[in-house]
């Protein structure tokens, strides 16, 4: 019997980052717990990270390579396996040429610099991530609007935050994490929260702003309304840093108080009182969440809320929204070679010409990969590989995307579990968890630091993403390294260290350098925060911001509200699972067994719903079911449901995708998309609710 081993490594069990030490026994993690000693987490672990040990060793965990035959999975090799994906690949770029082969992958987790690169090397435009309505399009918007990502500077201590539809302690999202965030609250900083459901945080305020679901950008509007007026902005840095800030101010007055109070739902004297509150004490910053994106108002909503941060003078100052600076590492984009994309190839990008913000960031909608699936146009896609995703519960009009998948000719699929959208698979690649990976990881994000992740076991045949795309791209004929640790020594290289260096030392955080604009303006084409934006007004769409309807809303559609009465908040997240992962294990499924609707309670009485009915939820475009939980913290127009049900102990192939599964009712349809970026609506539609029949 060996003695048990600590190793030091970093969880990934949501977009990761927290600290761990795992507890190795005859080459088993047996624990898992927070270190004390990781500047991001300070010893804090979340219920996902702390459950890694029933999701590695998980009974229904598959650790080898299969392939489909006859509709049977049968284990295979690796070699089987990776020779299979590479025969047809190869077979599909002499037919149809290396654009009919979509590359995905889902949420940020560490390996699209191994994405990109082996997409990149294949010669295919066609990545197909989430980021057309989560993060990159927080990147590209900010990208395009003041030259890089403002993240709020916790550790320096901000004064006032304002919690703009994020719910970090449940969430950890992106750079930020709940822990990071609190230790800024506690030391009194003052709190604004903008969300249509009263959270935890919306419990701690000084204000909370009940908003309509959707109209952020409206409010924004609201706060600049504000600022103007009382002339609360940072009058040089307007006067320096602003391009087209008059023709912006122009745009503000379409917007008075009286018509966003009517928009948003949101009291004028509450607006009046947050832009204040905000705009006069310094620093602050703003602390963006998922849901500002995932509209049709998506880049808009960024650019409004990237210019509160320009105008009220609190971008790149301590404690304020600023650029951290990253540690001297190969980029993502440098590892990935994007530059190596022929430009024949890269004109062929699906959606391309549409969604011009989303093709800068090098990705396509799901919608573009649907339709050239489904009708061949503009021309098909033939085979697919799938890296991290669940599609079929997490893309709008899971239908679509159910009946693309199962048309595609070849996909393979890399994951832990056969999910319903692994089973529409060929070939099944089974990936390594966080536990047994080698990587520098966070290095996609935007918060100062790079991560040792190391291995502390080895599980079945699993192999680590990133060593997958290696493999197949070496057999393909791609240029990479031998081991997954020689590639880390390239990433690594501009620090000077090696991965052996690096794994000893545990984290690099950059040198911190504020107000960088001083001394380089921004990289924007004026070197100034665009709030004119001369990139928009290039691609022919109007350079100012502006609040575009939600497309399916009381407003747009009052004639659909008779059936239709409700608003649907379609995305709440719990502690316990990330998206569509973890219904399978049984500490968290334990804590939350059912997918839950939340229902104000007028609105259940006048339904026949009481606490824990199974209730149906309806939207033009099908019907599920969810258990109602009666909450008076949601506005009792709108109804607040959460994502990403299957069931995993449903044992036939669908694993049930279709019973609770929320996106059979959002829409993917090209009007309701953001213009530039493709973001689908996924969490503003209307719905009506009823008591199922059987309970
Ligand atoms: N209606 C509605 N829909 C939404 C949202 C919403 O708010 N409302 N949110 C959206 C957002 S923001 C996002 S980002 C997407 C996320 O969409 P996805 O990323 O597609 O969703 P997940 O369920 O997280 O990912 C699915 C799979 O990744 C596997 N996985 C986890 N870690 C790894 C790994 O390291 N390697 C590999 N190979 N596989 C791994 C899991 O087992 C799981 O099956 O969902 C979106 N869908
Ligand atoms: N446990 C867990 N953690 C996760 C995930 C998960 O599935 N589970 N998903 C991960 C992913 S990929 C992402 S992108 C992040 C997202 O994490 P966050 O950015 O925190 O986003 P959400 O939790 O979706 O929503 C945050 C808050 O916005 C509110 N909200 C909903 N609609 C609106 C709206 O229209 N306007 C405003 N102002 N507020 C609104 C919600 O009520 C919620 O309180 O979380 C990540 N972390
Ligand atoms: S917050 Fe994320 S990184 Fe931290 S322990 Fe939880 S799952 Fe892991
Ligand atoms: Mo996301």
């Amino acid at each position: 019997m060996e003695e048990v081993k600590k190793i030091k490594t970093a969880c990934r069990s949501c977009h990761g980052g927290c600290g761990v030490i795992a507890h190795v026994k005859d080459g088993r993690v047996i624990k898992v717990e927070g270190d004390p000693e990781s500047p991001i987490s300070h010893g804090s672990m979340c219920t996902k990270g702390l459950a890694i040990t029933q999701l590695a060793y998980h009974p229904d965990r598959i650790i080898h390579p299969m392939k489909k035959v006859n509709g049977k999975w049968k284990r295979i090799t690796w070699d089987e396996a990776l020779d299979t994906i590479s025969e047809k690949f190869e077979e599909v770029i002499k037919e149809h040429g290396a654009e009919s082969i979509v590359v995905g992958q889902g949420t940020g987790r560490d390996y699209e610099s191994h994405l990109y690169r082996f997409a990149n090397l294949l010669g295919t435009p066609n990545v197909l991530t989430a980021g057309h309505m989560c993060y990159v399009s927080r990147v590209g918007a900010t990208l395009i609007t003041c030259g890089n990502l403002p993240v709020c500077d916790y550790d320096t201590g901000p004064e006032c935050i304002v919690m703009w539809a994020c719910n970090p302690q449940w969430t950890n999202p992106d750079e930020y994490k709940g822990e990071g965030f609190w230790r800024a609250y506690k030391k009194g900083s003052k709190l604004i929260v903008i969300d249509p459901r009263k959270g935890f945080l919306a419990k701690k305020a000084d204000l909370w702003l009940q908003l309509r679901p959707g109209t952020d950008a409206a409010l924004a509007f609201g706060f600049f309304n504000v600022i103007i007026d009382e002339g609360l902005y940072d009058k040089e840095f307007v006067k320096n840093y602003i391009n087209g800030w008059e023709e912006f101010k122009e745009r503000v007055r379409e917007y008075p108080l009286e018509r966003v109070e009517e928009i948003t739902w949101v009291k004028k004297e509450l607006i009046a009182q947050a832009a204040q509150i905000y705009a006069t004490t310094k620093p602050a910053c703003i602390n963006w969440g998922v849901p500002t994106e995932q509209t049709l108002n998506c880049t808009d909503c960024t650019r409004l809320l990237t210019g509160l941060m320009a105008a009220t003078g609190n971008l790149d100052l301590p404690g304020g929204n600023v650029f951290f600076v990253a540690p001297p590492l190969r980029t993502v984009s440098q590892f990935s070679r994007h530059k190596d994309l022929p430009t024949e190839q890269r004109d062929k990008r699906l959606g391309g010409d549409q969604y011009k913000l989303a093709s800068r960031v090098a990705l396509i909608t799901p919608k573009a990969a649907w339709d050239a699936i489904l009708t061949g146009n503009p021309y098909p896609l033939k085979a697919g590989l799938l890296c991290g995703t669940n599609p079929v519960a997490t893309r709008a009009n899971a239908r679509e995307a159910y009946e693309a998948l199962e048309k595609l000719e070849f996909l393979a699929v890399i994951d832990f579990f056969l999910t319903p959208t692994a089973e529409l698979a060929d070939i099944f690649l089974p990936a390594g968890t966080w536990l047994e990976q080698n990587h520098v990881a966070d290095n996609w994000k935007r918060h100062g630091y790079a991560i040792a992740r190391q291995k502390a076991a080895e599980i079945g045949e699993a192999w680590q993403d990133h060593k997958i795309f290696m493999e197949l791209g070496k057999k393909m004929g791609q240029e990479w390294w031998n081991t997954v640790e020689d590639a880390l020594d390239y990433l690594l290289e501009p620090s000077g260290l090696t991965w052996e260096e690096f794994k000893k030392k545990g984290y690099l955080k950059g040198d911190q350098v504020y107000r960088k604009y001083e001394h380089k303006g921004f990289s924007t084409p004026t070197g100034k925060v665009e709030l004119y934006s001369t990139i928009l007004e290039k691609w022919g769409r109007d350079p100012l911001p502006r609040y575009t309807e939600i497309p399916e809303s009381p407003v747009s559609t009052p004639e659909l509200l008779k059936k239709y009465p409700y608003i649907l908040n379609a995305g709440l997240r719990t502690p316990t699972f990330f998206h569509s992962a973890n219904r399978m294990i049984p500490w968290l499924r334990e804590i939350r067994p059912d997918p839950i609707v939340e229902i104000h309670p007028d609105t259940a009485k006048t339904h026949d719903i009481t606490e824990g009915d199974w209730v149906y939820i309806e939207s033009p475009r099908g019907r599920i079911k969810q258990r109602a939980r009666l909450n008076t913290g949601v506005d009792p127009r709108v109804v607040v449901a959460e994502h990403g049900w299957w069931y995993p102990e449903i044992k036939d192939p669908g694993h049930g995708w279709d019973i609770s599964n929320i996106n059979l009712l959002t829409d993917n349809s090209y009007e309701s998309t953001d213009p530039v970026m493709g973001a689908t609506s996924l969490r503003v539609l209307l719905c009506n609710i009823s008591p199922c029949e059987d309970q």
